[in-house]
């Protein structure tokens, strides 16, 4: 059906590091060719993503020469303009080399962390000339194994000396991005810094500039831990901080499979698409997947098209849902105001506070409410399933 051909309005992306994924693990090695990333941006394009996002080593590899470096940028800049497809986020690999294994910016080696600085400000660079608008620092290995090995508050302390340190060189380029964090509870390190997009965005208020940062939420990385990815992203939008989003499909306390998109929890992903759509979520849609190890090449382009498909049906699911007098009844009935206490609830006020202190309410009556949400999961449900 047309009405799920993705476009390119619809914002969908995907990483050079995703679609590009040779399906290695720590129990085997690859079991696909590297896709050249002109071909990569060449069939993107094709199958209507709008834009492809990078680590600097995606595209450059970490030994290359300048000259090597120039023509590799010239060769995926000319395929970036022959697809339509554009670059809107870049990142820094601050996890591969050896020389990140005690971390980058949260080293213990001074030398480390400097060097992680230099790096990520060639990254920048880099971005910068593609294009990309959002950087995001996924902090991967940003953790420790052992606490013996240095106080926590000295991670985070460092982390921020370096956060605040790129954000003045980006204000010295005026280079202008959004810088989004992306947190992740382990893996690879035993614990991660910032575990949870919650504990993000209460580091992000200790940053000399708080505005110019935000969050990269994932959907894995909350999934993994048993947390609630909806109620993250809605913080996130709360606070003004949702900069960018990775989708993908995890089941909890697994490690981080970063599979399709919506291959695993449906109800989850329904509510997770209503909530960017109704919210008027104006960034990206990044797949931060890959293809099950088991593909070939066709499969990884099942992958990706799988991904688009998913969330452009959980989209048309959400406006059935907007739209469906039922559950819309239902709704109206349970938030209704019949007695006028959501003003005085929602503020102090000498007024709303004698009326509330004041109140006969009662309670058993309150208790003996039903909510009706039983009724209004199934008519989910059956929204989901096709069968309403
Ligand atoms: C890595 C990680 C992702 C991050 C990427 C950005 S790299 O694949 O698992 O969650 O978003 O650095
Ligand atoms: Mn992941
Ligand atoms: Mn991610």
């Amino acid at each position: 059906m047309s009405q799920y051909q993705p476009k390119k309005s619809d914002l969908f992306t995907f990483g050079l590091w995703t679609v590009g994924n040779i399906g290695r693990d720590p129990f085997g090695t690859s079991v696909r060719d590297t896709i050249a990333p002109t071909r990569i941006v060449t069939k993107l394009g094709e199958l209507g993503a709008y834009g492809v996002n990078l680590h600097d080593n995606d595209l450059v590899p970490i030994d290359a020469t300048p000259a090597e470096r120039d023509r590799i940028v010239s060769d995926f800049k000319k395929a970036l303009a022959d697809s339509g497809v554009v670059v809107p986020m870049a990142t820094t690999n601050l996890f591969y080399d050896p020389a990140f294994k005690d971390g980058a910016f949260t080293s213990s080696d001074p030398k480390v962390r400097a060097y992680a600085l230099q790096k990520t400000m060639s990254a920048m660079d880099l971005g910068a000339e593609l294009g990309a608008k959002v950087y995001v620092f996924w902090g991967g290995r940003e953790g420790v194994e052992t606490d013996a090995s240095k106080d926590a508050r000295d991670g985070i302390k460092r982390y921020r000396e370096c956060l605040n340190y790129l954000e003045e060189y980006d204000t010295a380029k005026g280079y202008n991005y959004k810088f989004a964090l992306e947190p992740k509870p382990n893996e690879p390190r035993g614990d991660i810094y910032l575990p949870t997009v919650g504990s993000a965005i209460g580091f992000i208020s200790t940053l000399e500039k708080p505005e110019r940062f935000g969050v990269n939420p994932e959907y894995a990385h909350e999934t993994m831990s048993g947390l609630n990815f909806v109620h993250a992203v809605a913080q996130a939008l709360d606070a003004g901080k949702l900069f960018h989003i990775d989708l993908n499909g995890q089941k909890p306390g697994r490690y981080d499979q970063d599979y399709r998109f919506g291959a695993e929890d449906i109800k989850a992903n329904f509510f997770l698409v209503k909530l960017l759509e109704d919210s008027g979520y104006a960034g990206s849609r990044h797949f931060d997947a890959h293809a099950y190890r088991t593909e070939d090449e066709e499969g990884v382009w099942d992958f990706a098209r799988g991904c688009m498909r998913t969330y452009l049906v959980l989209k048309e699911k959400a406006r059935l849902f907007n739209a469906d007098p039922e559950i819309q009844a239902i709704l109206k009935e349970v938030h209704s105001d019949a007695d006028g206490y959501a003003e005085s609830a929602a503020k102090y006020t000498p007024t709303s506070q004698q009326r509330i202190a004041n109140a006969d309410f009662n309670r058993e009556q309150m208790g003996r409410r039903g909510y009706k949400y039983e009724r209004l999961d199934q008519l989910t449900i059956d929204l989901l399933l096709g069968t309403r």
